[in-house]
């Protein structure tokens, strides 16, 4: 199957499947059951397009009161006065709240993935210090939002500066960020092979690298929202959140604020992208369900697009130094990596997940048994930092694949037969590492032979010579990459309604990728019924049975799973009401195109609606599922792309990029496009454009969309997808993940092509983003030496 961006061709029939509309009539085709691989259109499009969505900011409960934020403007420093009377007499203004109010509130629990993770404060507002640009100090409740803006200018403030820790660049050397702390290291984890003896080892080359990522912001379309409706009479709070993991904050607010469970709704129906920041709990979200409690009354908060940059969760800004051992041959024979993480002055909820993904993945889908791999996090005076599309993954694969053409320049050799020698095979598959990772299925060295025929490698290096030969500066780049995704339970509840509806609802939900369709593509494929017949549920406490959410590249192989299996139970419960009822056989019961029950002897037929009416007790209409993944689901790729630079500029064209994608089984191979030209996008970001600064004193530079740049449809570069499908064997959809593979297989793949473009003219190392400016000064240097700033 072969997909082409720009010809739009898919390489199967187009097809036109869509829910049926109430209006429609005979003359249509009949709706029909979808199957699981069909490319099926996003059926939640429609209504999201027509402004029909609900997302947090949509709701707003009677009475409803709006908060604003007085934000720090220090990066560090002590609060020595803080007057907020002005505030309180202000017009509209119900309460103004600091930390006096709010101190005794419990802190935010991190996932203990890396064990011993320091436990820091989380203060929902600054109490006593400041520790970030942008940490908010005092909360301002009004009845408009402009009530509450005005308010905030009438707060007196002063704040006495103090040394700023940006504990991301020498966390050994700075002061301890907390006093309870002797030093800035939050955590640490080392994994290192039995073999590892650093003076036994058989390398006869070998190439090291010091790599910086950019810190980077998430930039979600729709921001952080929370709305809160207060019902007194029964002390219920429902909250409408823009969250990819609705259930969790559930359980964290039920903590965080000592709230009965029971009496607390949570729902996050429509979700405007999350990319891992909508994973965790902000202090601004908790002060905003804690006032509504307070004050007996609905609340509300969005944040604007200057406060998302400054305070929710950037990514990325791993900096990792590692060794690629190598005999003369070009066997890879150790690793050696240490990372090292920016965590910000508060820890979100995962944490440490990027740091442990950015070297525990390593050596990535090569064939390396000596290693010894190290991560750290740092604390330091900025916003917090957590997982962003790839946490962690796209860090492995940079060093790993940028340490790879530094070997094949080194030793003179091709960098993709040198990729070829050192994958693993696929008789290698299962294959457990030190870290703990098992490498459940695949064909990587497959997968990169693929795309070097689907892309014409040879044809590109004749083009390579050819413009090069003109003056030109031309350069290709690959990267191969693996991509884990997500261990542990989902669950799904399907119930069949009197009038022959399948209500079905996940425990994962969606954060705007197309869960609706996928979900109910596999509900259409079991029960033969067409999606008009079918509704998804997600992302609401109210009607959707636990789960863990819609991260990690998670959704579709484990939430997939849980709806198949809860799919197939409620198929074999009403399979044998009817043969009960009829008396016969199960086996003489099949299922039509229509979702009809047909008895096949006598060809008679059964709707779901027939059906639902013999059922004796509810019971028999609906199932409970709850799926464990058998380990990790471990998607790869290889990518490659191709670049053109201007000398007199530095100014870099992407022109293509080429992707062969392993996610299993597809379930809906649309969405796994689509998913993988927005992973390409937000890696295009990151290698080009996207950086968040702050200056030696912990200021943000970049504080708005004017000085942040994020990439646009301008640049993107001619795309061409194709994929190979190795079923996983840990969930029984046997689906991979496939959401971050863009973010993973992108920058390794557009570095190596700017520095393949840029080598021969003395070019060896380049940091991200790689900036016009950049590269021009790489160049000038390069041949001007250090006349050059
Ligand atoms: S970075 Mo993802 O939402 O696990």
């Amino acid at each position: 199957m072969n997909y082409d961006v720009n010809t739009a061709h898919y390489g199967f029939e187009p097809l036109m499947i869509l829910r049926q509309p109430s209006h429609a009539n005979s003359t249509q085709i009949e709706p029909q059951r979808v199957s699981i691989g069909q490319p099926v259109k996003r059926i939640e499009d429609a209504r999201l397009v027509r402004g029909e969505g609900c997302y947090a900011d949509d709701v707003t409960p009677e009475n409803c009161l709006h908060v604003k934020f007085l934000r720090s403007s220090y990066p560090s420093g002590r609060i020595t006065d803080l007057q907020i009377d002005g505030a309180l007499s202000a017009p509209g203004v119900k309460a103004v709240f600091t930390a006096d109010d709010t101190r005794h509130i419990a802190g935010l629990s991190v996932n203990p993935i890396i064990k011993n993770a320091k436990q820091t404060h989380y203060p929902l507002l600054a109490d006593k210090r400041v520790m970030a640009v942008g940490q908010p100090i005092v909360a301002v409740i009004a009845q408009t939002a402009l009530q509450a803006t005005d308010a905030l200018e009438l707060i007196y403030l002063e704040i006495e500066e103090e040394d700023t820790v940006l504990g991301h660049s020498d966390p050994e050397q700075s002061r301890p960020l907390f006093s309870e702390f002797t030093d800035n290291i939050a955590f640490e984890e080392n994994w290192r092979s039995d073999n590892w003896t650093t003076d036994a080892v058989p390398a006869q080359q070998s190439v090291s690298l010091d790599i910086q990522h950019p810190r980077v912001a998430p930039s979600a379309l729709e921001p952080r929202s929370i709305t809160v409706q207060w019902e007194t009479a029964s002390d219920t709070l429902s909250v409408w959140i823009a969250s990819q993991t609705p259930h969790r904050a559930r359980t964290d607010l039920s903590e965080i604020l000592d709230h009965d469970l029971d009496s607390i709704q949570v729902i996050s129906r429509d979700v405007g992208g999350a990319f891992g920041m909508k994973a965790s709990l902000y202090p601004e979200e908790i002060l905003t369900v804690w006032a509504a409690k307070r004050l007996g009354q609905s609340t509300k908060w969005t944040s604007t697009r200057g406060e998302d940059l400054q305070s929710a969760s950037h990514g990325r800004g791993i900096r990792t130094r590692a060794t690629l051992g190598l005999r003369s041959d070009g066997t890879f024979v150790s690793l050696q990596a240490e990372a090292l993480a920016p965590l910000g002055h508060w820890l979100t909820y995962s944490a440490t997940v990027p740091a442990w993904n950015a070297v525990r993945i390593l050596p990535g889908p090569y064939d390396i048994d000596r290693v010894d791999l190290t991560t750290k996090g740092a604390l330091s005076n900025t916003a917090p930092v957590g997982i962003y599309r790839g946490a962690g993954r796209p860090e492995a694969a940079m060093i790993m694949e940028r340490l790879i053409d530094e070997a094949a320049y080194k030793l003179g050799r091709d960098p993709l037969d040198l990729r070829l020698q050192n994958l693993l095979s696929a008789e290698a598959l299962p294959h457990v590492s030190v870290s703990g990772r098992k490498l459940d299925t695949g064909d990587y060295p497959a997968a990169l032979t693929h795309l070097s025929e689907f892309a014409d490698y040879p044809a590109l290096r004749e083009r390579q010579k050819k413009r090069r030969a003109e003056g030109r500066i031309f350069g290709i780049g690959l990267a191969c990459y693996v991509e884990p995704s997500g261990v542990g339970w989902e669950t799904a509840h399907i119930k069949l309604t009197k009038d022959g509806h399948l209500i079905a609802a996940t425990g994962t939900s969606s954060q705007g990728h197309g869960r609706e369709t996928a979900f109910s593509q596999i509900v259409s494929d079991v029960f033969a019924a067409p999606l008009d017949k079918i509704t998804l549920e997600h992302g609401d406490s109210r009607t959707c049975p636990s789960g863990v959410g819609a991260l990690a590249s998670r959704s579709t192989g484990i939430g997939g799973s849980a709806l198949l299996g809860c799919a197939e139970k409620l198929l074999a419960q009403l399979k044998a009401l009817l043969a009960r009822s009829l008396q016969m056989d199960e086996s003489s019961i099949s299922l039509d195109d229509r979702g009809h029950f047909v008895l096949e002897d006598t060809g008679q037929s059964w709707s779901l609606a027939q059906l639902a009416n013999l059922a004796e007790n509810p019971s028999q209409l609906e199932a409970d599922y709850r799926f464990e993944s058998d380990g990790e689901a471990w998607g790869y790729g290889s990518y490659l792309a191709t670049v053109e630079i201007v000398a007199e500029t530095g100014e870099m064209t992407i022109e293509d990029i080429f992707c062969v994608d392993d996610a299993g089984r597809l379930v809906n191979p649309m969405l796994v496009h689509g998913q993988i030209v927005g992973g390409i996008a937000q890696g295009i970001g990151e290698a080009t454009l996207e950086e968040i600064v702050y200056d030696e004193d912990g200021q943000l530079l970049t504080g708005s969309l004017m000085d942040y740049g994020l990439p646009r449809a301008d640049l993107m570069p001619n795309i061409h997808i194709s994929n190979t499908q190795t079923p996983s064997t840990c969930n029984s959809l046997g689906a991979k993940g496939v959401g971050e593979a863009g973010t993973i297989g992108a920058p390794a793949a557009i570095m190596n092509a700017a520095l393949d473009a840029l080598r021969p003219f003395g070019v060896t190392d380049l940091t991200m983003p790689l900036t016009s400016e950049k590269i021009w000064r790489a160049l000038k240097r390069a041949q001007h030496g250090d006349k050059i700033p």
